[in-house]
Parts: structure tokens; sequence; C-alpha cells
């Protein structure tokens, strides 16, 4: 089947009467506990246009949450599974192996930052990749404190909703948490509460002094962080703080751990977002867009630390399953030979200069951040720094029913966060944004009610 034409095209209501019928038939079906960005059912999709069940093409800005960097249907991908799915569809690499999962954990070693000997583990989900990160850190070390950010996210599992830093909704009601995560400021410039001179320094100072004075150094098995920090907005930290975390996770033995679960694989413009700053993690979680759309997480890192649990204590019946190291082998190829990190760099061009153009006309964006492909705008109360959710919900909304997908993010749900694909083309990309630009220069008229579920 060929790629969907790559041009917005709105033909009903979004969504439709033909999504409107299916979400009729989710709510006597499926658990109501899942929200929705919208109520819309795709039939097709690829480039960077999700095709939907009345036959509406929306351009598509969240790439299934940075999944689907290559595209939804990257002519490379659907060949190799359909190759894999013709020999076998599982064997369970803890049973019998195959040579795919090599093929991922090859490319994994030769691509992650680090001159040193590496091995590479594949789970399924992000989650898993960093329960898995944990695990491998304590029995490294033989401590068990795990350090992480504010505004972190790192999963819905019991210990990654743990360390996750958002109250609602991805923790109320849901304790007992794990045991021995700690949590320290993140150096979020825009919202930073310090002194703000020197916020990479400050930053670091309370993480250096919460460790000692609350865990000791040398009971903390790793520091976990995100290069840019996805659900929580986008939050870049200053210049020097990761340096500064991965040297004092060095000198007090410490395992530094990057989770590029969202920004890995060529979404910020480099292969993996700690490149911006010459950081060398000991071990990089990746999942999303490794497989171009089916699910694959891996860890990997030094070879020392990879190969610390005993045989037998990693594992996971679908953990590297033969569809998705296939279709990673491929996306992978693909990112590497389309230089789709420079793909990303083109599209922070496009984007950044119109968003921030857009911020200079009046005072609803309070900070555009981001990198590549990940770029966001804070929406505040104008002439204030107080968080707009309300806005960023009807700017949702709004771009929704003319045929944008966007996605809200951020501890205060008040952040608009751009992901397309990376190979979406110029004009679409364009297209999109004089979308979002009516929208926010609409915002005073547009209607208060909000399509049914913008999340
Ligand atoms: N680490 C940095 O971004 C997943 C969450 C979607 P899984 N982000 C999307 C939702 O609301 O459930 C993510 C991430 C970072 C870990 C994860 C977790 O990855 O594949 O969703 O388990």
């Amino acid at each position: 089947m060929s790629q969907p034409t790559q041009q917005r095209i709105v033909k009903t209501a979004i969504p439709g009467p033909a999504s409107l019928e299916l979400h009729g038939r989710r709510e006597t079906s499926f658990s109501s506990s899942f929200s929705v960005t919208v109520p819309l059912y795709i039939d097709r999709a690829g480039g960077g246009i999700l095709v939907d069940v009345d036959g509406n093409h929306l351009i598509d800005l969240a790439a299934g949450i940075a999944v689907t960097s290559v595209g939804a249907s990257h002519p490379r991908v659907v060949e190799a599974v359909k190759e894999q799915v013709d020999r076998f569809t599982h064997t369970g690499f803890l049973v019998t192996q195959y040579e795919a999962a090599l093929g991922v954990a090859e490319r994994l070693n030769a691509l992650t930052p680090g001159d040193f000997p590496k091995r590479t583990a594949l789970f399924s989900t992000g989650a898993e990749a960093i329960e898995n990160v944990v695990k491998i850190s304590r029995v490294y070390t033989g401590r068990d404190a795990i350090v992480v950010l504010g505004h972190a996210y790192h999963g819905r599992t019991l210990l990654t909703m743990t360390m996750t830093s958002k109250n609602v909704p991805y923790k109320e009601g849901f304790g007992p948490f794990a045991p021995e995560i700690y949590r320290v400021p993140s150096p979020y410039p825009y919202r930073w509460t310090g002194r703000g001179e020197d916020i990479a320094q400050e930053a670091f100072d309370q993480l250096a002094e919460q460790v000692r004075t609350q865990i000791g150094a040398h009971n903390v098995a790793a520091i976990i962080v995100e290069p840019i920090q996805g659900e929580g907005g986008f939050i870049v930290p200053p210049e020097g703080y990761l340096t500064k975390v991965a040297k004092f996770a060095r000198e007090n033995g410490i395992v530094f751990v990057a989770d590029e679960i969202q920004t890995g694989l060529g979404r910020t413009g480099d292969m993996f977002a700690v490149n911006h700053e010459g950081v060398v993690p000991d071990l990089i979680a990746t999942a999303k867009a490794l497989a171009g759309g089916l699910p694959l997480s891996a860890v990997t890192g030094r070879a020392e630390i990879m190969n610390a649990v005993p045989a037998g204590g990693l594992g996971g019946t679908y953990s590297g399953n033969p569809l998705a190291a296939a279709a990673a082998v491929a996306a992978l190829d693909v990112i590497v030979e389309e230089d789709l990190p420079a793909r990303a760099r083109e599209i922070e061009s496009i984007v950044k200069p119109r968003l921030e153009a857009l911020a200079k006309e009046g005072s609803r964006i309070g900070e555009v951040r981001g990198r590549g492909a990940m770029i966001a705008a804070e929406f505040v109360v104008p002439g204030t720094t107080e968080p707009d959710p309300d806005a960023v919900k009807k700017i949702a909304a709004y771009a929704i029913e003319r045929g944008v997908l966007i996605l809200v993010a951020g501890t205060f749900g008040n952040v608009i966060r751009l992901l397309p694909p990376l190979v979406i083309g110029d004009e679409l990309l364009n297209d999109a944004l004089d979308v979002l630009e009516e929208a926010v220069r609409d915002l005073d008229v547009l209607p208060t009610e909000v399509v049914r579920s913008v999340a």
C-alpha cells in the first residue's frame, strides 16, 4: 500500500461520523481509564499524515508520542516486518534466539556515545527499560537509592510511576509507591525560583547537597535524567548541568543514566540528546523511535555494568520480539542512511523561528524551547508567568478540528509540544504552523467549550 497523499484534507467534522460511531463502541467495550487526545480512529498513516476512518487527512505533529520518527509506514520497516512475519512471529529470546536482536544490539552499541565496550539488552516498553536500568544499577553497585528529577516522566509501572514526578493523572490513588526513590529539583530555567544567575550550578549544588545530606552518595545506585524532559514540558536543562551531574556520578561510583526514550535516535537533531553537551552516560534507555512503531525498548551501556546481573536475572517473554527487532534494524538504518538527525535540525529551523515570532506578538507564550523536532511553547496568562492550561486546550482543539494533531504536555498542562515524524515535508509542516498561528491569534474569540476530550 502506498503512503497516503501528503496533504491536509478536511472532509467532515473532526471527529467525523465514522469515528464517532466507533467511539460509541469504545465506550461500551474499552476501559474509560484511558484518556484520548481526540476520539479519532485511524485507517492509514504514513509520512506526516494520518488518514482517519472518515477520509480526513490530518497533519501529524504527534508521531504517536515521538514513536514514528521514520513515519508510521516506512516502506523499509513494513518490508522488514512482512519478511519476518512470514518466517516466524516469536520464539522467545530466552528460549531460542534469532539474528535480528543481535542486529539491534550491534547498531545501538555503535550509535550510542562512549568509546568503550558496550552491551545491549532488549525489552518491550519504555517503562520496562527503565525498570531494568534500576535493577542493573542496583546489582552493579550493591546500592539501593535512585535519584530522579522534578518534572520527570519515566513510565506508569509501580517503580517507574514512583520515579515520575507528576501526581495527577500518573500517581493519584496508586500508592504506596516503591521505596528508595529520591527526587531533586529540575533545572527548569523558565520557572527556576533560585537566584537564577547560574541555574546549572545552583541546580547541581542542590542535587549534590541532597544526595550528601539526605541519602549519602555511597548509597546511590543511579542518577537517572531525561536530557530534555519530555512529558514535563520539553524542559531543556541549562548548559553545563548534565556535565556536572555526570561528573558527580563518576566521582561517587554512581551509575549515570540517560532516559533517551523520547529524545533519542535523532529526535533532537543529534543521534542522542546528551551529544549536544558531549555527555557520555554509563547507560542509555531507548524505546519509542527505536522500532518504527513496533513495541521495543533497549538498555545500552558499559559492558561491565550491563553484564553485572547473573544470567537469568533479566528477561521477559516478549523481550526483543522478532517482529519488533526486524523493524528496529530497518528503522535504525533509515535514521542513519536518511540522516534524520539532520532533518530534525531542519525542522527546528522552520518551527522555532515561527513560534518565536508568534511569541513576540503577544504575551501569552512565556517561552519557546526545545531542540530539533522536539519544540514546545509554554502558555501563560498574559503579562504573568501563571500557567494557562485552558489556552492550550483551546488551541489544540482548534487545530485538531482543522486537521492538525498537536499534543499538550507539561507539569501544569500548559505546553503545546510539537513532535512531528522526522520525515514530514516542509509544506505540511508550514501548513500545520499556519493553523497553529491562527489558533493562537484568535485565542480570545475561540469558543470556551473545547473538543470533548482534548486531554
Ligand atoms: N521515559 C522519557 O517519554 C513515555 C507516555 C505516554 P512507555 N512517554 C509517553 C503515557 O501517557 O502513557 C516515556 C518517556 C520517557 C519513559 C517513558 C515510558 O515509556 O513505552 O510508555 O512505557
